[in-house]
């Protein structure tokens, strides 16, 4: 089976220091975090970056002093920025990290309810707009999938040239509006997308562990993290998101799984190699 690629997206947007101390704000605070989850196993780090208050920005700018930072510390680690950001940002605001060019970038395929009164909204002409750019700029997607609709959606503008082959989706199981994280949920995705696509599972909240476990023996991938979960077990905080990766990879080892370094997972996954 194909070595393990663990993402850990270590900040999110909606996530506060209030649910756990240790979320990061910070350049130095997402060093730290990226460092940790790093140590611990994971390839990539999905990122979203926040002023130092903790208020969530696209900017270009600040992506940029987070990215060279992480990098200064831990070079071959792959970088894969949000352009989800937060609810209520704009297409423009939201896509200022692809002018980085980085290697990859989450590409987010619907809109969906998105807890109490906030919508998600990716319309199908601004996920046209977002892939594109995409395409232009040599960026991987990674198709954030909150329902099947949206694997439905991707596959679709996959066919009209918005989106390259191979594809590699993430399945977003659990947000309080999107699909369930429930384990027939889970196979009704995986059994949705083509032969030579890959994906990787973040189980949002109590459903992240359980959820790593069945891709880990499915064959697919596994994010954790901050933006997903603040819990190592039950009612107990995580210390680090390398404590989250550390989790994983202890079930990983357990199934024989092995862990992908950046250079495997870039092979994996069709990056240049850096
Ligand atoms: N913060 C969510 C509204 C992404 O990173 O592309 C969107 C999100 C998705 O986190
Ligand atoms: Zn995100």
């Amino acid at each position: 089976m194909e070595k393990l690629i663990i993402t850990a997206a270590i900040c999110g947007a909606e996530v506060l220091k209030e649910h756990n101390p240790a979320v990061p704000y910070t350049i130095e605070e997402c060093v730290r975090e990226a460092k940790s989850a790093y140590d611990a196993g994971a390839s990539i780090i999905h990122l979203h970056v926040r002023t130092d208050d903790g208020t969530p920005t696209q900017d270009k700018n600040r992506f940029k002093a987070v990215m060279d930072a992480i990098h200064a510390e831990i070079p071959d680690v792959i970088i894969q920025p949000s352009t989800g950001g937060a609810v209520g940002m704009t297409n423009d605001e939201r896509l200022q990290p692809t002018e980085l060019v980085p290697e990859m970038a989450t590409l987010d395929c619907g809109t969906c309810n998105f807890g109490g009164d906030d919508v998600f909204t990716n319309t199908e002409n601004t996920i046209k707009y977002f892939g594109q750019r995409m395409i232009e700029r040599g960026i991987k997607p990674e198709l954030e999938c909150f329902d099947k609709s949206m694997i439905d959606m991707a596959l679709r503008l996959q066919k009209k040239g918005f989106i390259n082959l191979p594809m590699h989706f993430d399945f977003v199981m659990g947000v309080n509006g999107g699909i369930s994280g429930e384990l027939r949920d889970f196979l009704f995705l995986r059994e949705s997308i083509p032969a030579g696509a890959t994906y990787t599972v973040a189980g949002i909240g109590r459903y992240e562990f359980p959820l790593a476990m069945a891709a880990i023996i499915d064959g697919g991938h596994v994010r954790v993290g901050f933006e997903d979960n603040v819990f190592i077990s039950k009612g107990v905080l995580a210390k680090s998101n390398g404590e989250l990766v550390a989790k994983v990879v202890r079930m990983a080892k357990e199934l024989g799984r092995e862990i992908a370094t950046p250079k495997e997972a870039r092979e994996i996954l069709g990056l240049k190699q850096k």
